[in-house]
């Protein structure tokens, strides 16, 4: 079931629409006593043009592979979209009063738990990348589904919103159009360029875009618009549509001090009077319609097992790369994104293999997490992967991603000073604790080949946001090709009945762990090493019983800065499993390092198999 078949609505009925979208939005945020009315005032023929002209898509499954997909960039105009899904039909009008409440799947911003929403928004800049990734997704599976994407102009001063123009007319996204809300108002007054939507154009047009303006409150205008949007090819579209903030109610429009303030009770009396009125609504049944799911790409048979031999110097960044491309094979919904550094990270090998499942996003991470949101939205299992110091600058894109409930992976090569020459701008030393922080994440961090491999497989096999962390030395490999590395888990590497001490590594400090346990042999003086491949979720009450095995004394070692790191993560919660610890040592970098060969900055910043060896004799 279509809600608006092209043409079946006359102006005058969308003219209704947008003035009960005006009605909803305001009745809503007075009811909830916060939001934004305002900022949906100025885009109701807008809504009133997508969602009952151009946009095609099942009122029962808004989010179906065939249906025309909407992303409200603007996120603080939720009430207007959620007023355009209950007039649609997806659910009661009466559920949009619930706006803001705890009980309710409307949230103050959206969240892909609404039907009709496929990444969450509110930060905003980010939902041009996000319609990008669902018209790149729509592409690959070859269905004529569009994109569409709602900007405020204040939120066209973020970088992430050129990042994502860039990447849609380099990719020829036609099936993508942005609609630009210029009604020259931000949240503290007058936006950069106020009204002059030319410069929008221009900006547009530079970027390969088709672009027109057109009067934002004139529904034939912004059919029109949307029509010639879905008639041209080659070429995204921007439509920059000159609006008023609080359009359409006289003691609000292009009122500056307005922003994120609901009506009180006798105003919204005033402003529904002014729109002539409106009929009273049944109370809201109770009746929750958050999605029950979200898309998942089907299930799919092992990729090929790794092909190593014990002892074969191999970087972990290169075995993701082959991991990658045996994973290609395996399902066919697996994409690939990179942010210019393919030969470093080794996407190279995927997209060598399957160029057409690959997506360039050039030196743009904020825009590669982005649209890897909107591709995964689409039910692809996507890998984004960058140095892991550069996702650093795509943070909130990756916590935005935690909010989306998004299931992208993204991996971070070169981590720590294990680099070496190319100094600490390229090191990520932070990255561990970033992704530690999304909530529900998986963190990993393989030490050699077969781990890498068998962990990639695991990574696109899990729900949430899945982050690797792979190293650029070649290190040797540890593991047989049949091992099984479980999520939490870890392996540990020597043990013996008399251990000193456990060591606790993972990447390129693991093979110092093990250097120092051969030391420490010779010395008569056994440890006890553990791989921690996985550093969330974390089976602390299973590393507990290492650690008490070896008299609750724990060394950690970690090429990363020691807030948020491994050391916290094992420390934090073995306390809270009640494993007591009489002794700890943790090796981590703890100042800006500096170029040089890998192994002297190991040594240089206190991870190397030497620390190791003292830190034990201190214990
Ligand atoms: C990244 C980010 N910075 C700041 C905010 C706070 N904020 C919410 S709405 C808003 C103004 C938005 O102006 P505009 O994009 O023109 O939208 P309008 O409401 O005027 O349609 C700001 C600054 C935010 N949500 N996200």
């Amino acid at each position: 079931m279509t809600a608006s078949p092209k043409g079946a609505t006359t102006l005058e009925q969308l003219r209704e629409r947008a003035r009960l979208l005006r009605i909803h939005s305001m009745r809503a945020t007075t009811a909830a006593g916060s939001g934004h009315p305002t900022s949906c005032l100025s885009a109701a023929e807008i809504m009133a043009g997508l969602f009952f002209h151009a946009m095609q898509f099942d009122v029962n499954d808004p989010n179906s592979a065939t249906s025309d997909r909407f992303v409200l960039s603007k996120g603080h105009a939720a009430p207007v979209l959620y007023a355009a899904l209950a007039e649609a039909g997806v659910f009661p009008v009466s559920r949009v009063m619930t706006l803001r409440e705890f009980s309710s799947e409307l949230e103050g911003h959206p969240t892909p738990l609404i039907p009709g929403v496929d990444a969450a928004t509110g930060s905003l800049g980010q939902g041009l990348s996000v319609g990008a990734g669902l018209a790149a997704g729509a592409r690959l599976e070859k269905t004529k589904a569009r994109a569409y994407v709602l900007l405020g102009d204040g939120e066209m001063a973020e970088g992430n919103v050129w990042e994502a123009a860039a990447f849609a007319a380099h990719y020829a996204l036609d099936n993508l159009t942005a609609i630009v809300d210029v009604n020259a108002l931000g949240q503290s007054g007058r936006t950069m360029y106020k009204h002059d939507t030319e410069v929008y154009k221009r900006k547009f047009e530079a970027n390969g875009w088709a672009a027109e303006v057109i009067d934002g409150h004139d529904i034939a205008a912004v059919v029109a618009a949307l029509d010639r949007a879905k008639s041209t090819s080659g070429r995204p579209q921007a439509i920059i549509a000159r609006t008023q903030k609080g359009h359409g109610i006289s003691f609000l429009a292009d009122k500056d001090g307005w922003h994120g303030k609901p009506l009180s009770k006798d105003d919204l009396a005033k402003a529904i009077a002014e729109l002539g009125g409106a009929p009273d609504y049944p109370p809201d049944a109770g009746k929750s319609y958050a999605r029950k799911s979200l898309p998942k790409a089907p299930d799919f048979p092992a990729p090929a097992a790794p092909e190593y031999k014990l002892g074969d110097k191999v970087a972990t960044r290169e075995a993701y790369g082959t991991a990658l491309k045996k994973l290609g094979a395996a399902s066919p919904h697996v994409v690939a994104l990179d942010g210019d550094v393919q030969n470093s990270t080794f996407t190279e090998v995927f997209s060598k293999a399957y160029p057409d499942r690959f997506f360039q996003s050039f030196i743009a991470e904020q825009n590669l997490v982005s649209l890897g949101v909107g591709l995964a939205a689409r039910g692809h299992i996507v890998f984004g992967a960058s140095f892991a110091c550069f996702l650093s600058r795509a943070y909130d894109q990756i916590r935005m991603a935690a909010v989306s409930r998004s299931s992208v992976n993204l991996c971070g090569s070169h981590c720590g000073v294990s680099i070496g020459e190319d100094g600490p701008s390229q090191m990520a030393l932070e990255d561990l604790a970033m992704f530690r922080a999304i909530p529900g994440a998986t963190v990993l961090y393989p030490s050699d080949a077969v781990s890498t491999e068998r962990l990639v497989e695991a990574m696109a096999r899990r729900d949430g946001i899945c982050y690797m962390r792979t190293s650029r030395p070649k290190t040797p490999v540890l593991y047989t090709n049949d091992e099984k590395f479980p999520i939490p888990g870890f392996k540990v590497l020597r043990q013996s009945g008399n251990d000193r001490a456990t060591v606790i590594g993972a990447g390129i400090t693991l093979h110092e762990a093990l250097k120092a346990y051969d030391e420490l042999a010779k010395k008569g003086v056994a440890i006890r090493v553990i791989d921690l491949y996985c550093l969330k979720p974390l089976d602390a009450a299973a590393l507990g019983v290492e650690i008490r095995a070896t008299g609750g004394r724990l060394v950690t070692v970690e090429d990363h800065y020691p807030e948020g790191g491994l050391a916290e993560t094992v420390v934090a919660a073995l306390a809270e499993a009640g494993v007591a610890l009489s002794a700890v040592r943790r090796l981590a970098v703890r100042e800006v390092p500096h170029s040089g060969k890998p192994d002297e900055l190991v040594d240089a910043f206190g991870i190397s198999a030497r620390h190791i060896t003292a830190a034990v004799g201190q214990l």
